[in-house]
C-alpha cells in the first residue's frame, strides 16, 4: 500500500484553506485527461482534489491514482477518491467521498482507520442532521451540499435544493463546527450568490474540467468567492 502523504488532520487543513474543491470529469474535459487538468489545477494553487471516475475499469483506475497521487504530492495537496474505498487505500489518498447511497460511514471509517478523511454526500435537511451525529463521532470530517443549481454531471442528482440548504449548512456549521462544501452547479457566474449566503468552499466539477484556460477559470471563481464572502 502507498504511503498516505497528507493524512486526515493536514488535509482537512487544505479543505480550510481552499475555497475551491476540484473534482475530476474525464468525460467532461474537452479531450483532456484527469492528470492534464489536475496538472492545471494544482499550477493554478488548488489543494484539494477529488478524483471522480465512473466509467473506468478498476485498474486503469489504480494506475491512473498512483499518477494522480503521486501528481498531487508534488504540489502538497490533498487526495480524495471518490466512491471507491479500496482503491482510496491503496493509492494512498488523503481520504474517500461517498454518498448516501454507498457504503455507510461507520463501515467506511472501521475499514480506513483513523487518518483518513472521509467525506460525505448531503441532499437535504434529514442527511445534515446524520451527518452532524457522525460528525461528532469523529466519523465523518466534511459534507458535500447539494445539489445547489441543476447539473448536467450526475447522472441521477438529488432534488436541487437552492441556496436555503446552502444557508442551512452554514447555520449548522457555524452550531457544530461541521464543515461543509457547497456543489451542483455551481460556475463562475453564479458563485458569488453561494459565497454571499456563507458558503466557505464550493465544489465546482464541469466549469473546471471544460474551461480552456483551467488556470484562469479558478482564480475567476477564486475571486468571486472573496467578492462576495461575508466576512
Ligand atoms: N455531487 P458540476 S452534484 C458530484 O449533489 C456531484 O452531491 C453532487 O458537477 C451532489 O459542478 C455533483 O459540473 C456534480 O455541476 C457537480
Amino acid at each position: 500500500m502507498e504511503k498516505k502523504v497528507l493524512g486526515r488532520r493536514e488535509a482537512m487543513v487544505r479543505f480550510e484553506e481552499s475555497p475551491i474543491y476540484v473534482i475530476t470529469d474525464e468525460g467532461q474535459s474537452a479531450g483532456r485527461g484527469n492528470l492534464t487538468v489536475v496538472r492545471a489545477a494544482l499550477e493554478a494553487g488548488a489543494k484539494f482534489v477529488q478524483y471522480r471516475e465512473k466509467k473506468k475499469a478498476l485498474r486503469a483506475m489504480y494506475e491512473e491514482g498512483l499518477l494522480l497521487r503521486k501528481l498531487t504530492a508534488e504540489y502538497g495537496a490533498a487526495l480524495i477518491v471518490d466512491d471507491f474505498v479500496d482503491l482510496a487505500m491503496l493509492i494512498g489518498a488523503d481520504g474517500v467521498h461517498v454518498g448516501q447511497d454507498d457504503l455507510p460511514a461507520a463501515a467506511v471509517r472501521e475499514l480506513v482507520g483513523d487518518d483518513m478523511v472521509i467525506g460525505l454526500s448531503t441532499h437535504n435537511k434529514e442527511d445534515l442532521t446524520e451527518a452532524v451525529a457522525l460528525y461528532r463521532q469523529g466519523i465523518i470530517d466534511y459534507v458535500g451540499v447539494g445539489p445547489v443549481y441543476p447539473t448536467q454531471t450526475k447522472d441521477k442528482p438529488a432534488p436541487v435544493t437552492g441556496l436555503d440548504y446552502v444557508e442551512l449548512a452554514v447555520d449548522t456549521c457555524a452550531e457544530t463546527g461541521l464543515p461543509f462544501v457547497a456543489i451542483g452547479g455551481i460556475k463562475e457566474h453564479n458563485i458569488g450568490a453561494v459565497a454571499a449566503v456563507g458558503a466557505e468552499h464550493c465544489a465546482v466539477v464541469s466549469d473546471i474540467t471544460m474551461a480552456e484556460d483551467i488556470g484562469g477559470k479558478i482564480a475567476a471563481l477564486t475571486a468571486s468567492m472573496k467578492k462576495f464572502a461575508l466576512i
